[in-house]
């Protein structure tokens, strides 16, 4: 029986994660996610086991919800691979670089629509991330050559510790408001910061 996770599943996760990390077992950066629960799940209804998704240095909830069992993510992530995330056999790819994954992401969307699979691309990204030149060009090219490629633009109004807005003088991001099908826009506020668990930790 196939099992859904819930809304506490993945936060209950994050917990857990935060907790390794306080206690110095974790020995390299983590990305915590907090506060897009029935967003993400959402977003996951329509991904399907064939699907890819490609993700940023924060990927927990995609790993879980694409199906990677939590032993295994967790390991992964004790043995400091958190910010880089890559599980071929379940068809998810992670990159630490802003904007690294969405040209890979696109040359995936690409394949799939040349090869004539039935196979979807969800390429996730923060609001920063979307600013820049490369996802400008991604999304561009993606969307006039009809790529079977969804991007989920995850607004939590900062870059690191700066605020995204402030940074570009804009009130309202590029594809904010956007009517675009190949985009999901949504804002969340985290309770965990950029990087870390609340706690300095010494490497
Ligand atoms: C090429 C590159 N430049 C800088 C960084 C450092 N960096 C990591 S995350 C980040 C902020 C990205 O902000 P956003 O896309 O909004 O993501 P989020 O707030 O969700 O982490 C920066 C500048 C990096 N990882 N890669």
């Amino acid at each position: 029986m196939k099992k859904y996770l819930t809304k506490d599943d993945l936060i209950n996760f994050e917990e857990k994660v935060a907790q390794e990390f306080n206690k110095g077992n974790i020995r390299a950066p983590i990305h915590l996610y907090y506060g897009n629960e029935e967003q993400i799940i959402n977003v996951f209804k329509n991904v399907k086991k064939q699907d890819w998704v490609f993700c940023s240095w924060r990927s927990h909830y995609q790993c879980l919800l694409k199906g990677v069992p939590e032993d295994i993510l967790m390991n992964e992530i004790v043995n400091g691979k958190s910010i880089s995330l890559c599980f071929p056999e379940y068809k998810i790819y992670s990159s630490a670089i802003v904007g690294g994954s969405i040209p890979i992401a696109l040359g995936a969307a690409w394949a799939i629509k040349f090869k004539n699979k039935k196979e979807k691309v969800f390429c996730f990204m923060g609001e920063m991330t979307s600013e820049t030149g490369i996802a400008h060009e991604c999304i561009k090219y993606s969307t006039n050559h009809v790529l079977p490629i969804v991007f989920i633009i995850e607004d939590n109004e900062k870059s690191v510790m700066t605020d995204t807005r402030s940074t570009w003088k804009m009130k309202t991001m590029s594809y904010e408001k956007t009517k675009q099908k190949n985009i999901i826009y949504y804002k969340y506020s985290n309770k965990y910061p950029h990087s870390g668990a609340g706690k300095r930790i010494q490497f």
